[in-house]
């Protein structure tokens, strides 16, 4: 039997510079970092593989500097090439066994989770380390419909393993995430888009820490 790998708590950062007022990822990276990110995944849906490889490759060197978890979305082949800590893999992406089978049991597989049957499938999965749960809200940063609150609770309730709630959420909504005590929470335009990312990152540290 696999021991799942444990994520660290609290934000996890995702990049994504259509959202960042020009900056580029390795900027918005530094500023997650100083603002105390301690879990990144790289995701860009645009960029060709070897852009993505070139920028990966820099933030996963920054992010073994400053001791922080190093995530790939979607290419195992690239969390491969660049040493990442993990890949995170969607509904759609190859099978979670194939991707554990590349990987071998020392790094992080995540998947992301859209229903609770969904998700009750990665709960029996010991290959799936933490799973998404989301998107709760509208958001334009992924093409999926937003499921609700009504996920995450089944979640939080049946669901033991780690889970990440994402998916449209902002400064006025994060009071109903925080409240129902989530382990981990994701926000990619929330941080990126900004103006100071790293003030951004300290105040929501201070909030969840709050609401624990
Ligand atoms: N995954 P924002 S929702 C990358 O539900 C991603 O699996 C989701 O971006 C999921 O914080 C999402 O800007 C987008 O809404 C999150």
């Amino acid at each position: 039997m696999r021991k799942r790998i444990e994520i660290p708590k609290g934000i996890y950062g995702i990049t994504g510079d259509n959202f960042s007022n020009g900056k580029s990822n390795l900027d918005c990276v530094k500023e997650m970092i100083e603002g105390g990110i301690r879990i990144l995944q790289y995701r860009d849906k645009t960029k060709s593989m070897l852009e993505k490889y070139q920028e990966a490759k820099e933030i996963a060197k920054l992010c073994k500097e400053k001791g922080v978890i190093f995530i790939i979305n979607d290419h195992v082949d690239l969390a491969l090439l660049v040493n990442a800590d993990g890949v995170h893999i969607g509904q759609d992406d190859y099978p979670v066994e194939e991707v554990r089978a590349l990987l071998g049991n020392d790094k992080i597989i995540g998947l992301s989770t859209h229903s609770p049957e969904q998700g009750f499938k990665a709960f029996q999965n010991e290959n799936v380390d933490y799973i998404g749960v989301g998107p709760i809200f509208p958001t334009t940063t992924k093409d999926t419909k937003a499921v609700g609150l009504e996920y995450l609770d089944f979640a939080i309730q049946n669901l033991h393993l780690p889970l990440v709630a994402i998916g449209g959420i902002h400064e006025d909504n994060l009071e109903k995430i925080l409240a129902r005590k989530v382990e981990h929470f994701c926000m990619v335009s929330g941080i990126v888009g900004a103006k100071n990312i790293r003030e951004t990152v300290q105040n929501l540290w201070k909030q969840w820490e709050e609401n624990q």
